[in-house]
């Protein structure tokens, strides 16, 4: 693949303890020449960092994200401002491995998947033996009422790495502002006939900053969003 032909969205929150690692490895393993935008609704010195880094990578913009309302929000400005046929979601906060883009990017570059989710539960998934397990066990909640919901397997709808083509990212067209989101692609691809792949991706758990996951609420936002999603006109 031409890495012109790629867009990395980085949605970020406060990460001014994280970015700078995730922007190197980024600059280590992700397709040299590719667009990076950092999709920024913070208020710390997230932005400083970015802008201080791109003269050094070439690709790479930051996005001041005035009036952010939540990741899915950032996301979808990221859709719209990305350039590439294919984009990938990859999460700020050093839990996802940009060496793992190019296994999410295969199956859209190949013609096989219109989006794809890096899986932490698969088999072949480098699991991180620290994973709490409430974490674990909401998230395959999740995702097997998603599957159910949905007749079609998915082992771990919330991940932070997840790739899409431009033109899967026009069909999905999110709506939605926070965390839903997450459920709202694979969904809303399944509901138009995409086809949406699991493919194995390595994780850690978080080493620098803070979650912004109110772990409970958020799952039931999530958990009442897939039946919306899959009873909506
Ligand atoms: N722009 C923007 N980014 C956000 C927002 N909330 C979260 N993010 C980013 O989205 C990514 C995922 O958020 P996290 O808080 O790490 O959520 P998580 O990975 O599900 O939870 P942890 O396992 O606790 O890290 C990180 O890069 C955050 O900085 C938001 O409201 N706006
Ligand atoms: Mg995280």
């Amino acid at each position: 693949m031409d890495p012109a032909e790629l867009s990395i969205l980085v949605c970020a929150f406060n990460e001014e303890a994280a970015i700078s690692g995730t922007l190197a490895d980024l600059a280590e393993h992700a397709p040299r020449g590719c667009e990076i935008l950092v999709v920024d609704g913070g208020n710390d010195r997230t932005g400083e960092i970015v802008r201080s880094l791109e003269p050094t990578m070439p690709g790479l913009r930051h996005v001041a994200h005035h009036g952010d309302r939540g990741k899915g929000h950032a996301v979808r400005t990221g859709i719209s401002m990305a350039r590439g046929r294919y984009q990938v979601q990859f999460d700020a906060d050093g839990q996802f491995f940009a060496r793992d883009i190019a296994q999410v990017i295969a199956p859209l570059a190949e013609g096989r998947a219109d989006v794809v989710l890096g899986s932490r539960f698969l088999p072949a998934s480098g699991a991180d033996p620290e994973a709490s397990l409430s974490r674990s066990l909401g998230n395959h909640v999740l995702s097997g009422w998603a599957s159910l919901l949905f007749l079609h397997r998915m082992t771990d709808v919330l991940a932070g790495l997840k790739a899409w083509t431009a033109e899967a990212g026009r069909v999905i067209d999110l709506k939605s502002d926070r965390f839903e989101y997450e459920v709202e692609i694979p969904a809303r691809a399944l509901r138009r006939g995409l086809r949406v792949m699991d493919v194995p991706v390595s994780t850690r758990e978080r080493g620098h900053g803070e979650s912004k996951v109110p772990v409970v609420r958020t799952g039931l936002r999530v958990l009442t969003a897939t039946a919306r999603f899959r009873w909506e006109k």
